[in-house]
């Protein structure tokens, strides 16, 4: 290959990387606004329904449950990742980890509700004896290798501090402790495997919601590891408040 035809070649490729770029960076900068805009994508505009309902006579009653879990690559995900639910829907969602060393939580953007962005609504299985995992830095929030009580933090369906209504399984027939018992599992590093993982659920009433979008919710632990999702609420022309 003679010389100009190398520059030339790298001419092209570094054109197209830039083109590439640009592309990419002009669909983050979309999704970004996708995602912040409360103006309705055109994606979900198009598949408006048409179920009549309203908030005091909801569409239909649904239980999002969302699971703890590993993915392929060993990270804290949540299972499911996405849920769509309609404008109208009355909502439950049931929170249910078996880690057997960090502490999650459900954490969810209220706009779906017709709050602010800002406004969350959380569940908090952080348990005795778990760990806020390895995203939380020292010194940081919520920092705590060995939690010491019961989970507190949780906020309802309005954004308002409520008591965590977390409950832990009996499993002691398995080597683990009662539904009061600790989930010892951090006090071994690394944990071993005869440590039974520890069940935790909890449950939240999430109420009607109102307002279509896609809304984010994650992991205040594992956030920065991935550990979100989303819920998509379709527009509804069928609903009135
Ligand atoms: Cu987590």
């Amino acid at each position: 290959m003679s010389q100009s035809q190398t520059a030339s070649s790298t001419g092209r490729t570094a054109l197209a990387l830039g083109v590439v770029a640009l592309i990419i960076g002009a669909s983050a900068l979309g999704y970004a606004v996708y995602l912040g805009l409360s103006q309705l994508p055109s994606e979900l505009s198009a598949v408006t329904v048409n179920v009549p309902c309203s908030t005091s006579q909801p569409c239909a009653n649904k239980t999002i449950r969302v699971d703890w879990t590993l993915d392929d690559s060993g990270q804290d995900r949540f299972n499911p990742q996405y849920a769509t639910v309609i404008q109208g829907d009355n909502l439950t969602i049931m929170f249910i980890t078996n880690d057997t060393t960090d502490a999650h939580t459900f954490t969810l953007n209220l706009g779906l509700r017709g709050f602010s962005s800002s406004t969350l609504f959380q569940l908090n299985n952080s348990w005795t004896g778990l760990s806020s995992g390895d995203f939380i830095l020292p010194g940081t929030p919520g920092y705590n290798l060995n939690f010491t009580g019961k989970p507190d933090g949780c906020t309802d369906n309005n954004g308002g501090a409520v008591a965590c209504n977390t409950q832990k399984m009996d499993d002691t027939a398995n080597g683990g402790t009662g539904p009061s018992g600790a989930c010892n599992n951090t006090l071994e590093n690394p944990p071993t495997s005869s440590a039974p993982p520890c069940d935790l659920w909890s449950i939240g009433y999430l109420g009607v919601v109102t307002v279509p979008g896609v809304y984010e919710f994650h992991c205040f632990y594992h956030q920065k590891g991935g550990m979100i999702g989303y819920i998509t609420v379709l527009p509804n022309k069928g609903f009135s408040t």
